[in-house]
């Protein structure tokens, strides 16, 4: 169970991974509305919960991370520096040459730490059953297959496919993490195309379904530590309630920030605005 320091410092690392994902929307348009929503969920998988080792990314009982919403490669990317598997300084400057190797979609032939080129939506989630399927068959028994999907992904069709494969094939090894950010490319995922009643709809394909706030990290890390145990016979799926450029103001739920770059001035408001939220919650640090 994570203590209180953990909370905290988790708090503190997800602000940092903010600061850099906004620098870099400074200097190069990402996808930023879709990368602060899982910013939290984010820092708590990689700086908390994957077991995985930097140097060495084919570790043969690590931990696979699929990102199912390939367009959020930029927070991921951060989450991957924090821990040791680059020097941020190179995110910023091979975004700087066409996205270098870290792509505006991860790309794994040239990245040793994706471990599943995405971007196309749809496909994330159906290869990480595959793999989890893999897991099992190897009698692995110790790692989990950890997902992160979009809520607007989750209109594809491949996707409910894919729930329904995990509960026959009894893939307890899976975890979905759901960013319900309530927003997709261009509008509500309400009005598009209404997922609700969401949780019920995992239920209803048998699976463990949690739902909890994504940002609020306590509530992250006690998620992942009541996950069942990686050899278990059912599917967990974390849905996490989130808002899409979470922080900063004229960006929250606003679906023109899907992607875009920040105005110097912009630039400016929005880390004022995060440094000065996370002193008022957890104090100067
Ligand atoms: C198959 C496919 N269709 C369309 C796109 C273009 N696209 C990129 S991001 C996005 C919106 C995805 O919405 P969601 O999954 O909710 O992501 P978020 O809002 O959290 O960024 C779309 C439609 C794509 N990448 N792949």
């Amino acid at each position: 169970m994570a203590d209180e320091q953990t909370v905290s410092r988790l708090a503190k690392a997800a602000l940092e991974i903010r600061l850099n994902l906004l620098k870099l929307c400074n200097q190069t348009g990402i996808h930023i509305g879709g990368d602060m929503s899982v910013a939290d969920l984010m820092t708590g998988l990689w700086q908390y919960q994957l077991k995985y080792r930097p140097q060495e990314p084919k570790w043969d009982l690590r931990d696979r991370f699929v990102l199912s919403k390939g367009h959020a490669a930029a927070v991921t990317s951060f989450n991957q520096a924090a821990i040791g598997c680059y020097d941020p300084e190179e995110i910023y400057s091979e975004y700087a040459t066409d996205f270098g190797r870290f792509g505006m979609h991860s790309c794994n032939l040239i990245n040793p730490h994706v471990e599943v080129s995405t971007g196309s939506l749809g496909h994330g989630f159906p290869v990480s059953t595959g793999i989890a399927q893999a897991l099992k068959a190897k009698r692995n028994g110790v790692s989990r297959v950890y997902t992160v999907v979009g809520d607007g992904e989750l209109q594809e069709g491949s996707m409910w496919e894919s729930a329904m494969l995990s509960t026959q094939y009894k893939l307890g090894n899976l975890v979905v993490v759901v960013d319900r950010n309530g927003l997709t490319f261009d509008g509500r995922t309400e009005e598009l195309m209404s997922l609700e009643p969401l949780a019920d709809k995992w239920r209803a394909f048998n699976w463990n379904v949690v739902e909890i706030d994504g940002h609020d990290m306590a509530a992250i890390l006690a998620a992942f530590d009541a996950l069942p145990e990686p050899d278990s016979a059912i599917p967990t799926v974390i849905i996490a309630a989130t808002v899409k450029g979470h922080g900063i103001s004229y960006m929250e739920n606003n679906v023109s920030w899907h992607a875009g770059k920040l105005s110097n001035d912009d630039y400016t408001k929005a880390v004022a605005e995060l440094v000065a939220a996370h002193e008022e919650k957890w104090g100067q640090s």
